[in-house]
């Protein structure tokens, strides 16, 4: 348990807070602004108030990002690093402090923030050392005298647009990599948990004025999406990094695309699936989905929403799940021994009642669950849905809720059609101690997602992995492995040291 004013005094956010920010000392002023609620999901309440971003903002911002960029590019990467383990220390020191945050913004537990937290302490440190780290490959000329390798080099300012459900993590995944590869960040997140992104510019402020790198990451946040679609639009942005909806995500990319040489990262919705064989341990099974549905209060776009089960194991699955989902206790998540918060809003309760509806409405059962909880908040009941067919609309579609949808399989085959027969493409999972339905999961004609696990829920991914996915997901990648490659330019060079003229391409001359 946590006392709302110490923690934003902690972060000094002020009752109407400035939403906008260039730097240190760089917060806007709250003057004749539409001032708009950061409410808390758990009760309803308004924690503090936010003077939206204006055009005139963003004005002010692209132009300190821009002319930040044009110093910061030429700053060696592993000093750029060091900005960036600076604002992971600084977050290790306030750790609680913005956990208490992020679950005053989401409504997720305690324990699910401080793990947020971790995910962005974790991602700077893995940033720093990558910032040593931006190989490019040499190559052998076919020219005598010739030097050849590719390098990686800055795009420009990048914008990262990041969602309601991970206010911490998701910028911590795209702007520390923007940052070590030479790129100025301009953050835009969701009006709907302004709080973190409060509190974590005032420690990117502190960082920043210490090392004397001014705007580097500096925060844009308006309330609608007119103003916010600045960025989107604006040339001087390089790269648009968006994580929402499949809808908005479209619509990124239609403005990005439309002018040649800027770049979008995409990473929109999921609908995850995860198949359990004959061979399956049952128990681990139905603990990994449990949380892989109920965390985040279902609000991920890696939750477990589609359980593909084997006919014979079926019923003996259906029977733990919902075991598991009977003793999860879902309530304010200020209140300790609480798994499951609240959703993020009344809209959110609407599109969970919706589903549940749907399913009813076309011959699924409700077997756990199933109805909003009565009671301040925003609080639905963890369910679970049997006698689902992969062609609903509910079971195609991204419900941002903790829904299961449980379909029943007798081939491998046929489990992976259906595993696959959705639009999204995010993350994938098997249960299965048979090593050739494995590999089969892993194969071409297996999982055609962006993460496939094996044994584990789909949700909690790796930072050191590549996190992204295919088809509806759009494609972008963000956190580890080569992921920053995506946020930087590959320059290939060709030195030639020899003082002659060799042609190549059998040309003679
Ligand atoms: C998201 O839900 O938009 O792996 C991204 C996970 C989280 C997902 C965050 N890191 O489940």
């Amino acid at each position: 348990m946590f006392e709302t004013s110490n923690v934003l005094e902690m972060f000094r956010i002020l009752p109407v807070h400035p939403g906008a920010c260039v730097g240190p000392d760089g917060w806007s002023d709250t003057t004749g602004r539409v001032v708009f609620d950061a409410v808390n999901p758990a009760d309803g309440t308004v924690t503090a108030r936010v003077a939206a971003a204006t055009h005139a903002d963003y004005d002010a911002i692209i132009d300190v990002a821009t002319r930040a960029q044009t110093r910061w590019r030429m700053v060696p990467p592993p000093r750029r690093g060091e900005l960036v383990a600076r604002i992971g220390e600084l977050a290790q020191q306030h750790l609680e402090g913005l956990a208490a945050v992020v679950a005053l913004d989401t409504g997720k537990s305690l324990m699910e923030a401080r793990s947020e937290v971790g995910e962005l302490i974790d991602m700077a440190m893995m940033a720093a050392g990558q910032s040593r780290m931006l190989y490019g490959f040499t190559q052998q000329s076919q020219r005598a005298k010739h030097r050849m390798y590719d390098q990686w080099l800055p795009l420009g300012v990048v914008g990262v647009i990041s969602a309601y459900n991970f206010p911490a993590a998701v910028w911590a995944q795209n702007g520390f990599l923007a940052a070590i590869g030479g790129n100025t960040v301009i953050w835009k997140p969701s009006p709907k948990v302004p709080l973190t992104a409060l509190a974590l510019q005032a420690l990117c402020n502190q960082a920043m004025k210490e090392m004397d790198f001014e705007g580097v990451f500096t925060l844009f946040l308006p309330q609608d999406n007119e103003v916010a679609e600045r960025l989107v639009a604006d040339t001087r942005v390089a790269l648009v990094s968006f994580t929402g909806s499949t809808a908005v995500g479209k619509r990124v990319a239609n403005i990005v695309g439309s002018t040649l040489g800027r770049r979008y990262l995409l990473e929109c919705s999921g609908n995850n699936g995860c198949i359990v064989d004959e061979t399956a341990d049952l128990k681990l099974a139905a603990r990994s989905i449990t949380f892989g549905a109920v965390g985040t209060t279902g609000q991920r776009c890696t939750s477990t929403r589609r359980v593909i089960a084997q006919r014979g194991i079926a019923n003996e699955l259906v029977e733990l799940l919902k075991r598991a989902f009977e003793q999860i206790t879902v309530g304010d998540p200020r209140e300790p021994g609480v798994v499951v918060g609240p959703l993020i809003d009344a809209a959110a309760v609407g599109h969970f009642e919706q589903a549940v509806a749907d399913a009813v409405a076309q011959g699924g059962t409700v077997v756990s669950g199933g109805k909003r909880i009565e009671r301040p908040g925003n609080y639905v009941e963890p369910t679970l849905i049997v006698g689902a067919q992969p062609g609903w609309q509910c079971v195609q579609h991204e419900t941002f809720a903790p829904i299961v949808y449980v379909l029943v399989y007798d081939t491998l085959d046929e489990a992976i059609e259906i595993h696959n027969g959705v639009p999204q493409g995010l993350a994938s999972g098997i249960h299965s101690t048979n090593l050739s339905n494995i590999e089969l999961f892993l194969s071409a004609q297996g999982s055609d997602c962006g993460i496939a696990k094996v044994n584990m829920g789909t949700t909690g991914a790796d930072i050191g992995a590549a996190f992204g996915g295919e088809k509806e997901t759009g494609g972008g990648r963000t956190a580890g492995s080569d992921a920053w490659k995506g946020y930087m330019r590959r320059q290939s060079v060709c030195v030639n040291w020899g003082g002659e003229s060799p042609w190549d391409q059998r040309i003679k001359l």
